[in-house]
């Protein structure tokens, strides 16, 4: 079902996998926090991720890990505005990972082509935002907030709930007047939910990519990843992040938000060239 994601100026094809790379600008990420707090080296890393084949850069200035509080909008945004401004003006189709409309407003003003919001455009002035600009966005899942989401969540059928709720504010998206082509679901991995509620979205993803909107997986280096393998140290997660990029585009993902670029382009190359072959090269 592939075609078209149109985020602002970057009308970008779904023919292949989108890699979103990752730029945390913060003290305190589960898995990058502080690597990147200057924005010298959020811009570096940026431009590496944009060299090794991603397709978006995804910059955060507020961790939503759990357990984690809020950050005051006005230090988010001074933290992601440079290098989104920067960014944008060489060119890159440019993701602000937000959950406070003014953040995503600024952003979008210094050219941001997506506002990936983990709150799923549940606060009106975000929808109203959405409604009034014309950058991609990104609906994802998450049950409660950061502080208190993995305090023991239940569901009775976690992937109709998921899909049911991403579906509902798409909805409101459009009955806003947002064009359908501009929505992404994510079913947010990690947000509210145990090891066997993700396990069980990657295996069934199937169905929220059948609501009929691209969707985006973010499983990289997440904490269910060391639960599986034992591995507690996030950077050391590579290959199972692989494992459930690739588990997540054979079940119809068509964009992965990832950490590690690089070592991603080359395993959904790969998976890829398999499938089809190497065509006419
Ligand atoms: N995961 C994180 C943050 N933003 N956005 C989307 N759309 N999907 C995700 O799965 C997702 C997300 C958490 O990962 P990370 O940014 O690496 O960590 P932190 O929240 O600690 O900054």
């Amino acid at each position: 079902m592939p075609g078209v994601w149109r985020c602002g100026a970057h009308l970008l094809s779904l023919d292949r996998t989108l890699v979103m790379g990752i730029v945390n600008i913060t003290p305190d990420s589960f898995s990058d926090g502080g690597v990147n707090f200057d924005p010298r080296s959020a811009l570096l890393s940026a431009g590496a991720m944009v060299a090794a084949g991603a397709d978006l850069v995804d910059v955060g200035g507020e961790s939503t890990r759990p357990g984690s509080g809020e950050v005051p909008a006005a230090e988010e945004l001074a933290r992601v505005l440079p290098v989104v401004r920067d960014l944008a003006a060489r060119g890159v189709a440019v993701s602000v990972d937000t959950r406070h409309a003014t953040v995503a407003a600024g952003c979008v003003k210094a050219g941001a082509t997506v506002i990936n919001d983990v709150s799923g455009f549940s606060d009106p002035a975000m929808r109203a935002l959405a409604a009034s600009c014309d950058a991609g966005l990104v609906v994802m899942h998450m049950r409660g907030e950061p502080r208190t989401m993995q305090d023991e969540p239940h569901y009775d059928d976690v992937v109709a709930e998921v899909a049911a709720l991403l579906l509902a504010q798409a909805e409101l998206l459009v009955a806003a007047g947002v064009d359908r082509e501009r929505i992404a679901l994510d079913p947010g991995i990690g947000f509210g939910k145990t090891t066997a509620h993700n396990l069980e979205l990657l295996r069934r993803l199937d169905e929220i990519v059948a609501l009929g909107y691209p969707v985006l997986v973010g499983a990289s280096r997440k904490r269910f990843l060391g639960e599986i393998t034992g591995v507690a140290e996030p950077r050391e997660r590579l290959a199972g992040s692989i494992a459930a990029a690739l588990a997540a585009v054979e079940r119809g993902a068509g964009i992965v938000r990832v950490h590690d670029v690089a070592e991603t382009v080359q395993a959904l190359a790969t998976a890829r060239a398999v499938r089809d072959g190497m065509g006419e090269r």
